[in-house]
């Protein structure tokens, strides 16, 4: 049997990531592939754990810090996701926050476990919001050391998705993929939108028929990139809901992040991913806010009410991790009490993401 194939995939926070693997994932498991998958953030309680596992999908979760702080766990978790179900596909979601994987995930994987996958091209996504920020088409809203962020994730890539193209006419699409290329010669760009399977299916040819390549590590001046992801506050937090009455898991989880989102607003703090499912069983509801650019937003799949319901809340927003943790709770506590509803506070946890100190780097 041929090594699995990894699929590893870069990108900021609320890119799309997590929205582009499970469609791939659909769409390899429409073919009659077995997929496992990796998720990775900072801390524990993730909102994407729980949507690719309710895809049926097997999930390996790698929480405390990103995969290049963190690359026994991920090799561990790789090697359970195969001993359990032999997947031919792994698609590794890497935290929103992290550039350097190259030089400290791809490039050491190949040299200390060679053979054991097949690494596809490295894919970092970018949604058209950020990409006219980057390429100086609208006003920045992020931090300058975080642009910069966003920059060295993107100068690594050997594939560049523009992501969300449903939002953009055509172009407008244009202009961004020239634009990105042209500040990035040598990573081919293509788009992605997850209103056309077409271009997932254009996506997984290119993943699954390209060489490997030795990769673009780069020269990153960690100072900064410890800077960037120092400016990020993040807060998480899961929470057994309970109410007299049935509630609807759609309005609560939209109006919890809309009432997070728009106390950033109000604080000039730059969203970055706010993100809420709550759900009881089979059924469950998920609102997203990302950034200026977009209002929040629910899961068109969004179903469900009942007396009590597991909340999973991933904030993420250029601001004082101790802010944002003031703001969701508030937020919380106000969502909960208009429906008469308790919240039993089950895990949280607020904090920037340290420096990150990889365990591996095989820049030269
Ligand atoms: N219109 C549109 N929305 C999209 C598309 N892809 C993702 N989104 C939306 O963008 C938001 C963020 O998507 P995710 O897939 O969760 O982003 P992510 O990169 O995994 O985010 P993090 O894990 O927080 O870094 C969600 O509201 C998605 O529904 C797309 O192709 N078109
Ligand atoms: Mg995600």
């Amino acid at each position: 049997m041929p090594a699995p194939r990894l699929v590893l995939v870069g990108g900021f926070l609320g890119a799309g990531k997590t929205t582009a693997l499970a469609a791939l994932a659909r769409l390899l498991t429409a073919r009659g592939e077995r997929v496992g998958v990796i998720t990775n953030d900072q801390a524990g309680d993730l909102v994407d754990t729980a949507t690719l596992a309710g895809e049926d999908l097997p999930v390996a979760e790698i929480a405390g810090a990103c995969f290049c702080c963190r690359f026994d766990e991920l090799v561990a978790g790789a090697g359970r996701l195969l001993g359990e179900h032999r997947p031919g596909w792994l698609l590794a979601e890497a935290a929103g926050s992290c550039a350097d994987l190259v030089a400290t995930v791809l490039r050491p994987l190949r040299r200390l476990l060679p053979g054991r996958f097949r690494l596809a091209p490295y894919s970092v996504l970018i949604d058209p919001f950020r990409a006219g920020e980057l390429l100086g088409l609208r006003p920045g809203t992020l931090p300058a050391d975080v642009r910069y962020l966003l920059e060295q994730q993107l100068g690594e890539a050997d594939l560049i998705l523009l992501t969300k193209t449903d939002w953009l006419s055509a172009r407008d699409q244009i202009t961004l993929q020239e634009g990105i290329q042209g500040h990035h010669p040598f990573a081919r760009v293509l788009p992605l939108s997850a209103e056309d399977p077409g271009t997932h299916a254009e996506w997984l040819v290119t993943l699954g028929t390209e060489p490997e390549r030795p990769g673009h590590p780069l020269d990153l001046d960690y100072d900064r990139y410890a800077r960037a992801e120092g400016a990020l506050g993040w807060a998480n937090a899961s929470v057994a809901v309970q109410a007299a009455e049935p509630f609807e898991f759609g309005e609560l989880v939209m109006d919890l992040v809309t009432l997070v989102s728009g106390s950033l607003a109000h604080c000039n703090a730059e969203i970055a991913h706010v993100k809420a499912r709550c759900g009881a069983g089979a059924r469950w509801a998920r609102a997203h806010a990302t950034g200026a650019g977009s209002r929040p937003e629910l899961d068109e799949d969004s179903d469900g009410h009942a007396r009590a319901g597991l909340l999973l809340l991933n904030a993420r927003a250029a601001c004082d991790a101790g802010l944002l943790h003031r703001l969701c709770t508030d937020a919380l506590l106000s969502v909960l009490a208009a429906r008469g509803a308790t919240g039993r506070i089950l895990r949280e946890r607020h904090f920037a993401p340290p420096r990150p100190r990889p365990t591996h780097r095989d820049a030269d």
